[in-house]
């Protein structure tokens, strides 16, 4: 080391430029502004495109702007990602890590109707003061990528993409019922319903037929199940996903139907995961919006009583309709039975409502002894029951058989296990499994079944009745029909409007601008309309990770779809955000990327490749911080108190990054107070030399070095923080410090507290740069990460104590830690203990961990 003769002779030169003399409090405010601006203005955190650096993508879940600013919720995430960013930078990786805004839904729309001020004034408002918090926080985000979704250069995209889905058939419109917010006045997504509530106001969602726009996430089912599987996401967030898209392999069979005359050319298949308890199904049951219901109905006795039900049972929504709790409705058909195909037994048929038409085929073959679905059904309606599956547990005997058919009074316990066929002829102790496949495989051959895969998934209702949202880029021609617009007409602009009211009738607030409206049909020139749906909330976020990449936001002409750049930087290594979005953005997007994929636009099959879920901050008084409450506290009120860089440390200290954790004063005190002294030792950093090789300090300076990034790298921020903590304590305790002992500090703290740690830096340099002339190679930030020696991270000796009955005998280095039988087999090839044991009888040896090993003879 080239200076160290010279630093051991001078005291280092504090710059009073950048750190107010000694005797100078900690103040953040002089210095986290300073930093800021500085940082910004050499671009420091500017991610190059196509640098010979690996890359890293580190990327938060955008926010919302809402109007009530940031909460002390949004910084542990973003503080997080910040934390990571820098130590990846500075481990040597070229590192993107951009912010923007999620700005178009509901909320700014609900302000503009409840204000009167216009959703893009009070979003442009919202934006602004959004960007003004989070950089008082001196993240290291990369600003020329910031992107907004409402910027019409933006979902100039979104519409593009929209389009291109249109004409792969993956965009179609369906009048169908949907769910309906009475509140918002607006269809939702599946996605969006939430125990049966609006995911947004939480009024109960009813059903609504409405003309939709509906993007066909279905086709993508099998992929999005499959592929997640590579991801490393957290294992909660897989299975919701895999529950929400609900891959069933069963079987698909066919019950031919009859009068009591004759029978029918008309069938009905039933979808069924247990085809082995097909001996079992006593009745059929059809969902009331069976198209078969219209076929079979002039043979049907009692229409007139059916259609009413199938009327009554349209206006449930499905959460009602499925609840185990209500009593099922339904009714009996008269005139016609099914005919089971196993056996040829004939069966009621019936329409109830617990059966839904988007599942499965929409009917079911009902099996009341091994469903309780069914078996509820059966109760209710006096139905059959044959018992056909038996538990077995361990013995081999087949059970007796049971009676076949029994009343369902007398019949008490559902079996929904698997075990050994009865009441089922031929199929008679075969295993459930066995059985299914058996008897699927024998109707197969009779063209009676088919293997069938069904998801519970559905397909994504995509339009919104409501005004702030991405126009869908597509006209309505009296001549030609659906037309899309073509590419050079995009973006579509939304309108100014004077009135966002949700009109309620089904249209969006846009159908009542004339002059919008009514255009020229872009194909034959006639008159057509447009498309006055919006997209949802969820469109800009489906491929906003892919905008980033495509670089300075602010230089529109410039932004193209630029694969190169595109493939450079996707997948998205590291990604942030609430738990909230498992099943909505996080499956949506998913989507998008694959049709993406598909059309050779991206060049991953995923998106996100390894996904972190950041735990809620809750208030002081451990509840969810909300207004009403009054328990919600702003980032602004502790970074103008204590400083960004104890708000950041804070935000990493405060708990397990993934558990919710309640805001703590206190916990804020103490690590300002912690950043303080860091501060203040400083002034104990001197011309001492370097610590000697063995001395706990550089043991637990190499420790602190290889923990702080293993941490950081596995999240436990919080132990990080405390292992930073201890090794100032360490250093605190002695009279002077080694300046490359404090500096190694700032090194391992700079992600955490980068002002204070940038300041100090500089301050500590013997020619510290001028301010106005800073480089970006002159910032704390782009020094390499500290290397630790394995070689210093050893275990110390110690001096261990020999007695023989209590006396002491002799003396010897050891390791600390050491064993007892170790400890025993070197005291016993000491010379000196040895003449005391001469002819003596060891009775036993205590052992005192590192201090003493007593023979006692
Ligand atoms: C007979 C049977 C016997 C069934 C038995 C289950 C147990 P998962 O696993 O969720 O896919 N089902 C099929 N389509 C339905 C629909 N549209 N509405 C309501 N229920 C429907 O469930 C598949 C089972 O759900 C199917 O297997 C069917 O009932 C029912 F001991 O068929 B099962
Ligand atoms: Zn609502
Ligand atoms: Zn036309």
């Amino acid at each position: 080391m080239k200076n160290q003769k010279n630093m051991e002779a001078n005291a280092p030169k504090i710059n009073p430029a950048l750190v107010f003399l000694n005797k100078n409090a900690y103040k953040p405010q002089r210095i986290e502004r300073k930093w800021q601006k500085i940082w910004k203005k050499t671009g420091l955190f500017t991610a190059e495109d196509f640098s010979s650096k690996k890359k890293f993508y580190c990327l938060d879940m955008f926010p919302y702007p809402s109007g009530e600013g940031l909460h002390v919720g949004h910084p542990r995430g973003y503080v997080a990602t910040d934390v990571f960013s820098h130590l990846m930078r500075r481990q040597g990786f070229n590192v993107m890590h951009p912010m923007g805004w999620d700005a178009f839904g509901l909320p700014a729309e609900n302000y503009a109707i409840k204000t009167g001020i216009q959703p893009r004034i009070s979003t442009a408002k919202n934006i602004k003061n959004f960007r003004r918090q989070i950089k008082s926080l001196g993240l290291s985000y990369d600003w020329s990528r910031e992107i907004n979704t409402t910027d019409p250069d933006y979902y100039r995209f979104t519409q593009k993409i929209f389009l291109m889905l249109y004409k792969h058939g993956l965009a179609y419109e369906a009048e169908a019922p949907i769910n309906w917010c009475p509140s918002c006045k607006t269809g939702l997504a599946n996605e969006e319903v939430v125990e049966g509530k609006c995911e947004r106001c939480h009024s109960e969602v009813g059903r609504k037929n409405v003309r939709q726009w509906i993007l066909k996430i279905t086709a993508y089912a099998e992929r999005l199940l499959k592929d997640l599987e590579e991801l490393d996401w957290p294992e909660r967030i897989k299975e919701m996903q895999r529950h929400w898209i609900g891959r069933s392999q069963g079987w698909e069979i066919k019950f031919n139907l009859k009068t009591q005359t004759e029978t029918l050319n008309y069938s009905a298949d039933v979808f069924t995961t247990r085809a082995d308890t097909l001996f079992g199904a006593t009745y059929l049951v059809l969902a009331p919006e069976h198209p078969l219901l219209e076929d079979i109905k002039d043979k049907i006795t009692n229409y007139r009583l059916v259609k009413k039900y199938i009327e009554e049972a349209k206006n449930k929504s499905e959460r009602e309709r499925i609840s185990e709790v209500k009593q099922k409705t339904g009714i009996g058909i008269k005139g016609l039975s099914a005919i089971n195909p196993i056996n040829g037994r004939e069966i009621a048929l019936w329409v109830a409502d617990y059966v839904l038409i988007h599942y499965g085929t929409g009917a079911i073959m009902a099996v009341p002894s091994h469903d309780q679905r069914d078996f509820d059904f059966a109760k209710t309606h006096n139905l059959p029951i044959i018992e056909v599956i038996k538990p077995v547990a361990g013995e081999k005997k087949l059970p007796k058989e049971a009676k076949p058919i029994v009343s369902s009074q007398d019949f008490e316990a559902v079996y929904e296990g698997e075990g050994v066929l009865i009441n089922s002829g031929r199929f008679n102790g075969l295993n459930s499994k066995i059985a299914a496949e058996r008897i699927g495989a024998w109707l197969a051959k009779k063209d009676l079944a088919k293997k069938a895969i069904h998801y519970k998934l559905r397909d994504w209702v995509f339009s919104r009745q409501r005004y702030w949202g991405e126009p869908i880029p597509i006209v309505r021609c009296q001549k030609c029909g659906l037309v899309p617009l073509p590419e050079n007409e995009l973006p579509l602009k939304l309108p100014k409007v004077e009135k966002y009211q949700p009109t309620g009738t089904g249209e969006s607030p846009l159908a009542t601008i004339n002059e919008w409206v009514e255009v020229k049909c872009p194909q034959c020139g006639g008159p057509a309309k447009r498309e006055t749906n919006t997209m949802p909330q969820w469109a800009g976020s489906c491929w906003y990770y892919v905008a980033y990449t495509l670089g300075d936001w602010r230089k529109k002409k410039e932004i193209r779809w630029d694969k190169k750049k595109i493939a450079y930087w996707l997948p998205v290594d590291l990604y942030v955000g609430g738990a909230e979005h498992a099943v909505l953005h996080l499956l949506y997007a998913r989507f998008w990327h694959k049709f993406l994929f598909d059309q050779k636009l991206v060049s991953t099959k995923e998106p996100f490749m390894k996904l972190k879920n950041v735990g809620l901050v809750l208030g002081p008084d451990g509840q969810k911080m909300s207004k009403s409450r009054g328990n919600v506290i702003s980032p602004d009120e502790t970074i103008n108190k204590y400083g960004a860089d104890t708000l950041r440390l804070y935000e990493m200290f405060m708990g397990p990054f993934s558990q919710e954790t309640a805001w703590s004063l206190q916990g804020i005190k103490g690590c300002r107070r912690f950043l303080e002294r860091v501060w203040q030792m400083r002034t104990k950093t001197a011309k001492v030399p370097l610590v000697g090789e063995n001395s706990a300090l550089k043991r637990l300076l190499n420790q602190t070095i290889k923990k702080t990034g293993e941490e950081v790298k596995s999240f436990r921020f919080n132990t990080a923080v405390s292992g930073l903590m201890i090794l100032a304590n360490e250093l605190e305790k002695q009279k002077e410090i080694s300046l490359e002992e404090y500096k190694t500090l700032l090194l391992l703290l700079a992600p955490f507290a980068p002002h204070l740690t940038e300041n100090l830096w500089q301050a500590l340099k013997e020619a510290p740069p001028k301010l106005k002339d800073f480089a970006v190679d002159d910032s704390i930030h782009r020094q390499p990460w500290p290397k630790y020696d394995e070689k210093f991270m050893a275990e110390a000796k110690i001096i261990l104590a020999i007695q023989v009955n209590g006396k002491f005998r002799d003396q010897i280095e050891v390791g600390r830690g050491i064993t007892k039988g170790k400890t025993e087999e070197l005291a016993l090839k000491s010379e000196k203990v040895a003449k005391w044991l001469m002819g003596k009888e060891i009775k036993k040896m205590i052992f005192i961990p590192n201090r003493l090993l007593n023979i006692v003879i």
